[in-house]
């Protein structure tokens, strides 16, 4: 039995040396340690030596046992070892090929546009300040001396959520806010960008769209600083051959009113289809802050007095860059888009 043990431990050794992977490896084990298996038989003939020779016997095939399991694991170790760095080598990626490139976007013209407005009056000493686009009738409305019976108050021309509170139709409350925590500080001085909705819907006018207004209350700002500023903002905006002209108007929260014009950026003046022959267009709504919305901001208005004015982004961007509907701006076709 000693003999074919040390052949069985011979030739094993020799076979799991030589084996070159981890089917191989299971095939020896089967071989050796299996029902079949080479040293499971001789363990099995244990039993039929004289009980003399048996403990000896055994302990010699249980060291054999062991010494083959230990050289097995330890060929396999060595095998699965091999085997990960093979595979760690074929799957190595080469972290320095370029990229798949992404085509680089832009800002969208409305928001060129309103950053353009911003850094202009910000270069004249203007902060930009935000706030709700839900609101409350006070704000939206009341605190701009809006009469209860002002067509813009109607149901049918502004969006409301509840009695209480609506969709803003203007960026003014901005306006009423910041004077409301900034008073009795001097000057106030902010331009005031963003979202409005109105219940108006065509080629000219969007149920959203965006304004910019402005406002600067001081002592002693007059109707000539108004014209002022907005004529710098106009050349800054639209070339400095720009003139503007001054009309008459009316609105509930600035006395007195007036319709500012520029001079048509598409004729110079002299007349075209854009102007519609009079070599003037419309371009912002302003005027004197009226005494009694002054004083809804918390402001004296015998000690001091301001001016305001609004304008629609969508009407800048269409004039700036001749575009002939507002619903492009705001159907997303990349074809238009990509013209910026
Ligand atoms: C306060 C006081 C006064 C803001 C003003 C206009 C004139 C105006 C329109 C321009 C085109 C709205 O987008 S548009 O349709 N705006 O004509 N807005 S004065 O006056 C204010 C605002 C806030 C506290």
């Amino acid at each position: 039995m000693r003999e074919e043990l040390d052949e069985i431990r011979a030739e094993a050794l020799e076979r799991v040396a030589a084996a070159r992977s981890a089917d191989e490896l299971r095939e020896i084990r089967v071989r050796l340690f299996g029902k079949k298996g080479a040293l499971t038989q001789l363990m099995k003939r244990l039993g039929a030596l004289p009980p003399a020779e048996r403990p000896q016997a055994g302990t010699l095939v249980n060291e054999t046992r062991a010494l083959l399991e230990e050289a097995w694991e330890a060929k396999n170790d060595a095998l699965a070892a091999e085997a990960l760095t093979a595979r760690l080598r074929e799957e190595t990626i080469d972290v320095t090929l370029p990229g798949t490139a992404l085509p680089a976007g832009h800002k969208h013209p409305l928001s060129m546009v309103i950053e353009d407005i911003e850094n202009i009056f910000i270069g004249m000493g203007f902060a930009v300040a935000e706030g709700p686009e839900i609101e409350t009738d006070y704000y939206n409305f009341e605190a701009l001396n809006l009469p209860a019976d002002h067509p813009a108050r109607d149901m049918q021309d502004s969006f409301y959520i509840t009695e209480e509170f609506l969709l803003r139709s203007q960026t003014s409350p901005v306006q009423i806010r910041t004077m409301e925590s900034m008073c009795p500080g001097l000057p106030v001085k902010i331009i005031a960008p963003g979202k409005v909705y109105r219940n108006d819907d065509d080629a000219t006018h969007s149920p959203m769209f965006h304004q910019v207004e402005g406002l600067l209350v001081d002592r002693d700002v007059r109707m000539s600083d108004l014209k002022g500023v907005l004529l710098l903002f106009i050349r800054e905006m639209f070339g400095p051959e720009r003139e503007i002209r001054m009309r008459p108007s009316f609105f509930p929260f600035t006395e007195p009113s007036a319709e500012i014009d520029v001079s048509c950026m598409f004729c110079g003046g002299s007349g075209c289809r854009l102007c519609k022959g009079t070599g003037w267009i419309e371009i912002l709504g302003s005027g004197m802050v009226h005494p009694r919305v002054l004083e809804m901001g918390g402001y004296d208005p015998g000690a001091a007095t301001g001016f305001a004015f609004g304008v629609g982004v969508e009407r800048v961007a269409m004039l700036k860059y001749g575009i002939d509907d507002m619903r492009l701006l705001f159907d997303n076709d990349i074809r238009f888009l990509r013209q910026f």
